[in-house]
């Protein structure tokens, strides 16, 4: 007899703090406001979430330029740098901030370094917008460095005063080997005083980690443009997994994939709403594998509150 086609289900997986409150926010802002919302850039990085608000009123923008002046707008979660704030302000805008309180606190960081007068290292990716808006606190201060290769171009004025800061959504690995090769070059670097590759994006790697070794072939729920979504691929591939794709949606898995393919894993992004996965498992249900186990490596409770603007008004 053929051995028996099952999933295993990563837990934790799927919508963090962050993106509760932030999706939470726009969400509230329309009941609250009606449409149009504004938001600039996406609330977060995934395509089911940004087209349903859409459906319901919210207008995604690029830039606040675009936003009429006097509007209602919604920055993201991944946060805005000090000159987004102000160019809002120039055109009156009635501003929601969701950016995640995770990376508001290494906003915090990067600005108390930077008053300290260090040389700051921001490991993240190019182009991401957490990083713009981080990088826009100090900008004179921090200098990216996009993973460990990019450690040989960083010039330092004190290499005494260093430290090191991230963002949110990296492969902690490769962030450790970027942080190890910066301390070869510079060994009185600074760590950050807690943790900046926030908790979802950790939990959801240690849970791929844990499975990846019993996995044919592990299916990430997640968007191209999702970092943390992108980095589970990656963990995937490098503790084990025989293959492992990206899907925005079931409808995008290749059956050839299955191909003589005994155990899926299953996992989503921190941006991905539970519905997505729940599709894969369907389809996945549909093909034989009927047998779901769940691959348990954390419990999370975290909540944030809504932003000020949006809580009930107190007695
Ligand atoms: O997918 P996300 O919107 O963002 P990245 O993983 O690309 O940073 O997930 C929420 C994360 C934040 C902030
Ligand atoms: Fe916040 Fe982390 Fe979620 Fe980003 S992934 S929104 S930093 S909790």
């Amino acid at each position: 007899m053929a051995e028996s086609k099952r999933v295993l289900l990563a837990s934790p997986r799927g919508y963090c703090a962050g993106v509760d409150r932030a999706v939470e926010t726009v969400e509230r802002a329309l009941d609250k406001h009606g449409a149009p919302v504004y938001v600039r850039k996406e609330i977060v990085h995934n395509r089911h979430v940004v087209d349903t608000l859409t459906d319901r009123g919210a207008v995604f923008v690029g830039e606040t330029d675009e936003v009429p002046e006097g509007a209602i707008v919604v920055f993201s979660a991944h946060g805005v740098s000090p000159e987004v704030h102000r160019t809002a302000a120039q055109r009156s805008l009635k501003t929601i901030d969701a950016t995640c309180p995770l990376v508001t606190k290494v906003h915090q960081e990067a600005k108390r370094f930077a008053r300290d007068d260090y040389d700051i290292v921001l490991i993240g990716h190019e182009g991401h917008e957490e990083v713009e808006g981080t990088a826009g606190e100090a900008p004179e201060h921090i200098q990216l460095v996009d993973g460990p290769d990019a450690v040989d171009q960083v010039q330092v004025r004190d290499p005494e005063r260093v430290v090191w800061l991230s963002q949110t959504t990296l492969s902690v690995d490769e962030t450790m080997q970027t942080v190890h090769r910066l301390r070869e070059k510079f060994p009185l670097l600074n760590d950050p005083p807690s943790d900046d590759i926030c908790y979802a994006t950790q939990n959801r790697q240690v849970a791929v980690k844990a499975m990846a070794p019993r996995c044919d072939l592990v299916i990430v729920v997640g968007s191209q443009n999702s970092s943390n979504s992108v980095r589970l691929v990656e963990v995937a591939l490098q503790n084990g997994a025989k293959a492992s794709h990206l899907v925005d949606y079931a409808r995008e898995i290749d059956l050839a994939w299955l191909d003589g393919v005994t155990t899926v894993g299953l996992t989503s992004g921190a941006s991905v709403p539970e519905v997505l996965v729940r599709g894969v498992i369907d389809l996945l249900a549909e093909h034989g594998f009927n047998d779901v186990e769940t691959v348990t490596t954390a419990e999370e409770t975290l909540t944030f509150a809504l932003p000020r603007e949006l809580r009930p008004a107190r007695n």
